[in-house]
Formats: C-alpha cells, sequence, structure tokens
C-alpha cells in the first residue's frame, strides 16, 4: 500500500442549518482514534487543528436563509486551505455540516484545474444537496453544496467558483429524500445518481466501480463527500437528518475499500456528525472505521480486482 500523507483539516461549520451540534464534530473524530487508525496503517497524518470562517458580517437572521454571511465566511476560509492542502497530501476535511463542502470542493476543483486535470466528486448521502438559495424551502445552506460546486446560479455573496465541477464528473449514491426542486434540476442535468432502490436491485459495487473506471480513465482528481445519513439511522444515528433505509455497515466499508484499491481517492470529506446525537461514540467511530478502510484497512489481502 501506498503511504499518503493525511492532512487532517477541522472544519467545525455550524452554519449550514439551524440545528446545533456539528461544530462538535472534528473533536469527535479525533477522540474516536482517527489520528491513530491512519498512522496504524502506515500513513503520515498531520493535524492543522481546527480552522474558523474568514471575516464576514454578521447575519441577521431576517431572510429566508439561515446563517448565509458566516457560510460565506466558511466557504472563502475551506476554499483557500483546501487548495493548498492539495499540495502537501490528501485533505480529509473534519466536519462540521455539509455547508462545508462549498469550499473544500470548489478549493480542490481549483487545484486540479492548476493541474490540468478534470476533477470528479462522490457524493455518499441520502440527500442530493442540489439546491440553490433560491431553490431551498428550509433555507438551510447545507442542502446546497452540489448547486455551487457545479456552478449554479443565485449563490449572491458566495466566492465564485472558478472551476465549476462539470454536471457528468458528480456521482450521487444513497438516495433517498429529494425535495421536488432537486428532482426536477437533477433530471434536467448529467448527474449521475444512484437512489437506494438502485442499490437493492444491483449492489452498491456496480455503480461505483463503473464511474471508478471514469475517472482513472480521465485521469482525474477525486474528491468524496462521505455525510452521516448516508448509512442507515440505526448505525449511524449522530446526525440531525435521519432518512430510514440506508446504507448498512458493510454497504459503506465495501465502498471505502473499493475507493483504496482503486487508487484514486485524491481528498475526503466526513460531514453531519453531530456528536450532540451520538449513542455512546458509536456513530464517530463507524465513520473512523470507514475512513480506515478508504485509506487500507483490510482483513485480507486480495488481488486487486475490478467489478464489471
Ligand atoms: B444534508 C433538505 N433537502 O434542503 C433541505 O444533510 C435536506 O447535508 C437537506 O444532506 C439535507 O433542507 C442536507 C430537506
Ligand atoms: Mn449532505
Ligand atoms: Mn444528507
Ligand atoms: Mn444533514
Amino acid at each position: 500500500m501506498t503511504p499518503q500523507t493525511c492532512i487532517l483539516i477541522g472544519a467545525p461549520v455550524d452554519s449550514g442549518k439551524r440545528r446545533d451540534g456539528c461544530l462538535m464534530g472534528p473533536d469527535a473524530f479525533r477522540t474516536a482514534g482517527l489520528n491513530a487508525a491512519l498512522s496504524d496503517l502506515g500513513h503520515r497524518v498531520e493535524d492543522l487543528g481546527n480552522l474558523s470562517p474568514a471575516p464576514y458580517t454578521p447575519d441577521t437572521d431576517d431572510g429566508p436563509l439561515v446563517a448565509p454571511n458566516e457560510t460565506i465566511g466558511w466557504t472563502k476560509q475551506l476554499m483557500a486551505s483546501a487548495e493548498q492542502a492539495m499540495t502537501q497530501g490528501m485533505p480529509i476535511f473534519l466536519g462540521g455540516d455539509h455547508a462545508l463542502s462549498l469550499g473544500s470542493v470548489a478549493g480542490v476543483a481549483n487545484y486540479a484545474a492548476d493541474q490540468g486535470r478534470p476533477q470528479f466528486v462522490l457524493w455518499l448521502d441520502a440527500h442530493t444537496d442540489f439546491h440553490t438559495p433560491l431553490t431551498t424551502d428550509s433555507g438551510n445552506l447545507h442542502g446546497t453544496p452540489v448547486g455551487y460546486f457545479t456552478g449554479r446560479s443565485d449563490f449572491n455573496g458566495f466566492p465564485t467558483v472558478k472551476n465549476p465541477v462539470p454536471q457528468e464528473n458528480v456521482c450521487m449514491i444513497g438516495l433517498r429524500s429529494v425535495d421536488t426542486p432537486e428532482r426536477l434540476a437533477l433530471e434536467a442535468s448529467n448527474i449521475h445518481r444512484h437512489d437506494m432502490r438502485d442499490i437493492d436491485e444491483n449492489g452498491i459495487a456496480r455503480p461505483l466501480s463503473t464511474f471508478l473506471n471514469r475517472v482513472a480513465q480521465a485521469n482525474g482528481f477525486l474528491h468524496v463527500s462521505l455525510d452521516v445519513d448516508f448509512l442507515d439511522p440505526s448505525v449511524a444515528p449522530a446526525v440531525g437528518t435521519t432518512v430510514p433505509g440506508g446504507a448498512t455497515v458493510r454497504e459503506g466499508h465495501l465502498i471505502c475499500e473499493m475507493l483504496h484499491d482503486s487508487g484514486l481517492m485524491t481528498s475526503l470529506d466526513l460531514v453531519e456528525l453531530n456528536p450532540f446525537l451520538d449513542e455512546r461514540g458509536r456513530t464517530a467511530h463507524l465513520m473512523v472505521d470507514l475512513c480506515a478502510s478508504a485509506l487500507g484497512r483490510r482483513v485480507f489481502d486480495r488481488p486487486t480486482r475490478s467489478y464489471p
């Protein structure tokens, strides 16, 4: 296994929705042993500590959106940090809610463009997060990162997305809660999308391997964004937006094991963990174990196999 330099970046973003608690996420991942899990696999681990948002005008709470200015501050900071960390190794963003991915993905995509290589994104989530600030009903910006980094309009006040990720380079797996405006926009897009029925009927390995082959053929960079609610709430309760019928523990590990075998992942978000809602740290531990699988933990070695 090729040792990596893993750059842990704490991003205690809690502005993407009303319910508080994700700000405790980075420290919960550390407490659950993320650093040791990765070092034990032979990786070099550098923990940059927790970021703060770039300066922003205090939010007034009288518009349709929840804390837009704070999220703008986070997006600026994360974009810069992501681009910088890519020059040093594989950034692992410790969320924080999913609003952090406005900045993390836009930042890594800037780096990929500098290198003359295409950016791909694997979105592991119950939700598509494809809203814009105009289509969201809840006003929660953690439901908008995919809209932002693919270059949808109406993100007023946010930094310009210099290198939008092409729709056909985005693959979503785990979907089971999609709002009508998101569904209509997705159906008119080239984003690859796999709902839970698709997983039930075909298994989780096939859609992933098809996508990974495309990333490999294009010599792309691959950002993976893992939302806790991708997993079934019975195994991962520590998230504000639980949706029944999610991925099992083994489906989660298989995805991560295949990601590791592919050697393609270049950056990772671990998001939406709300330790306040956890049961004796079990969700934090599961997320750390999944991250370890994505970085090479396995029961037995096996010849790398590709899926049809
Ligand atoms: B998450 C919902 N579509 O817009 C909305 O957890 C949920 O980052 C968004 O995937 C869930 O508020 C955002 C109803
Ligand atoms: Mn999400
Ligand atoms: Mn979600
Ligand atoms: Mn959520």
